[in-house]
């Protein structure tokens, strides 16, 4: 098992090579899962992060505003009972500080940090083909050699800024959503600039719009926006979710999203269009993502269907904002509802209607430049005191792509992956033998998938251990059909038309392609579950 601490910093110095069975890159939510599980295969294992706190994506965008759009029921992981019982949600949609508080309660109750190792960014993985071993390298020089290597990085981790011409001449202060500083930021009677108007910048900037002095919002494509409608937990529902937890995660695990929602079996257009609007109002008025995954089933499919309900939307936008120009610039025009993620708000247009804000489009007076002073788009310059990038991520692949990773022969996942991901089933990429991607990579709401990829992960290298395999990859043959497939599904939704990271294209020279994988996450679960029974069916077991 793993050393102490202290050791570890006596053999990092020595630049000694630490030797475990599996390695674990990242302390989110999967990757806690991972070094749970692995544990109880009586193994070798070491869990790495680049942070100085576990939690991933919560120990990162601690941001203001940042919070679940997932109900919090449905978030925490399902695998403890004990774990259920004992953690009380506050919040209907938790706020960053207490998710990370949960993760952090997570690794001591489970006693997980012995076997974890922080502050470690992973800079390279060469596979040793001759011993079966991957040798890794730290920014901090420290090395280690294991047999498996599991990257559990997350899909939105690595950070997007755009390449501004002059981004580091600003004499004022940067920052971006992702990296949020743990100190407190005072943003108290500053001049701020956001860039971006996506999920992170909509939860920021309705929580910062009182505080600051003056704050200029850089739009390039408005969202359409649907209300959260958090609450605080009671007692009462708290009681209710321990009393259920069976039957929520139960019901999360045989929807297509894994939320507790189901879309309406109806056509669109077939119901009567005082029915549909009867339908949007009272969905509008629930919380969370109903507005999107309990509507008619296809709005996701059906142009005519989804511009129906976009249109409900528009006017619900239009209703809130005071000004008409401002509002028709915050109205989407140009994609469909869903085909960008559908950013949960809670008071995000009534922020537009404040003296102190201002909205520039800059489809309209584009950014030309950061300048020392602030921003200058086509038309002027505006002075800023901060400039906070909420610019989002080089999704799925970006957190791989970024480390120098060396399959068999000196093949580099960044040319294997260069046309977007070449995995077998989301897990492994041929020619990169005991290396699996502990990603959610379905559209689903993340711990209920995270659960079943490491739970999936866990059994397979039980097996092997049984059947005294030491190897195991995909064959191209069957990671070339699971492309095919996955790039068949892509082509029945219409996200394809749209930029966003689903598509990788808000990452200048990223090719197009969908990132994740567009089937119901049960079919999904189901697939994994019968390649497994089938004895790891397409996989190479050697
Ligand atoms: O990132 P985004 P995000 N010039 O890529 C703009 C999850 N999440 O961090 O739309 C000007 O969505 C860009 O403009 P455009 C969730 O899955 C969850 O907000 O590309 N603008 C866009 O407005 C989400 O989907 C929660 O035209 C530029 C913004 O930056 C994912 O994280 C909360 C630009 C980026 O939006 C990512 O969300 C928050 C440029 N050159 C996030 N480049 C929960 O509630 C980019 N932009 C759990």
């Amino acid at each position: 098992m793993g050393t102490s601490l202290q050791q570890d910093a006596t053999v990092a110095s020595r630049g000694a090579v630490e030797q475990y069975d599996a390695i674990i890159i990242g302390a989110g939510v999967t990757g806690l899962y991972q070094l749970y599980r692995l544990r109880q295969l009586g193994i070798s294992v070491r869990l790495f992060d680049d942070g100085d706190g576990v939690g991933g994506t919560w120990y990162w965008n601690r941001y203001p505003g940042c919070r679940f759009d997932s109900e919090s029921e449905t978030y925490g992981y399902s695998f403890s009972n004990e774990l259920l019982q004992e953690w009380d949600w506050k919040e209907h949609y938790s706020g960053q500080p207490e998710n990370e508080r949960y993760l952090n309660y997570v690794a001591d109750k489970f006693k997980l940090r012995p076997d974890i190792q922080l502050k470690s960014r992973l800079t390279s993985a060469v596979y040793d083909e001759s011993a079966n071993r991957w040798d890794l390298k730290f920014e901090d020089g420290r090395r280690a050699r294991t047999q498996y290597l599991i990257g559990a990085v997350g899909i939105l981790s690595a950070r997007f800024t755009p390449p501004f011409e002059g981004v580091e001449s600003f004499k004022g202060r940067s920052l971006h959503t992702g990296t949020w500083p743990k100190e407190p930021v005072n943003l108290a009677g500053k001049r701020v600039a956001v860039i971006g108007t996506g999920p992170t910048a909509v939860q920021l900037i309705t929580e910062i719009a009182k505080e600051v002095g003056h704050l200029t919002v850089f739009q390039r494509t408005p969202n359409y926006c649907a209300p959260l409608r958090n609450a605080p937990v009671t007692a009462e529902t708290q009681q209710r979710f321990k009393d259920t937890y069976h039957e929520i995660h139960q019901r999360i695990r045989e929807t297509p999203a894994g939320f507790a929602y189901d879309f309406d079996p109806r056509k669109t257009l077939e119901v009567p269009r005082e029915e549909r609007l009867a339908l949007y109002e009272k969905l509008w008025a629930m919380p969370g993502f109903s507005k999107w995954l309990g509507n008619f089933h296809d709005i996701m499919s059906n142009r005519e269907a989804n511009e129906d309900f976009a249109e409900f939307v528009r006017d619900k936008i239009r209703a809130r904002v005071k000004d008409p120009a401002v509002a028709e610039k915050l109205v989407p025009k140009d994609h469909p509802f869903g085909s960008k993620r559908v950013p949960l708000e809670s008071g995000y247009f009534e922020q537009f209607n404040r003296d102190n804000v201002l909205l520039v489009d800059v489809r309209e007076t584009p950014i030309e430049r950061v300048t020392p002073k602030g921003i200058k788009t086509s038309d002027q310059e505006y002075e800023f005191d901060i400039i906070i990038y909420a610019t989002g991520f080089d999704a799925v692949s970006g957190a791989l792509t970024r480390i120098d990773i060396r399959g068999q022969g000196g093949r580099t996942f960044k040319d294997t992956w260069a046309d977007g991901p070449r995995t077998y089933l989301g897990i492994q990429t041929a020619g990169f033998p005991n290396f699996f991607i502990a990603t959610n990579s379905a559209f689903c709401n993340y711990p209920v998938c995270a659960e079943m990829i490491v739970e999936w992960i866990t059994d397979c290298l039980r097996y092997m251990s049984e059947k005294g395999f030491k190897r195991i990859a995909p064959t191209p043959h069957a990671e070339q059909a699971w492309v095919e497939h996955a790039a068949e599904l892509a082509s029945h939704t219409f996200l394809s038309g749209t930029s966003s990271w689903f598509m990788g294209t808000n990452i200048p020279g990223k090719k197009p392609a969908l990132l994740l994988y567009a089937n119901s996450a049960p079919n999904y679960r189901n697939k994994c579950k019968e390649v497994a029974a089938n004895g790891y069916e397409g996989f190479v077991l050697e």
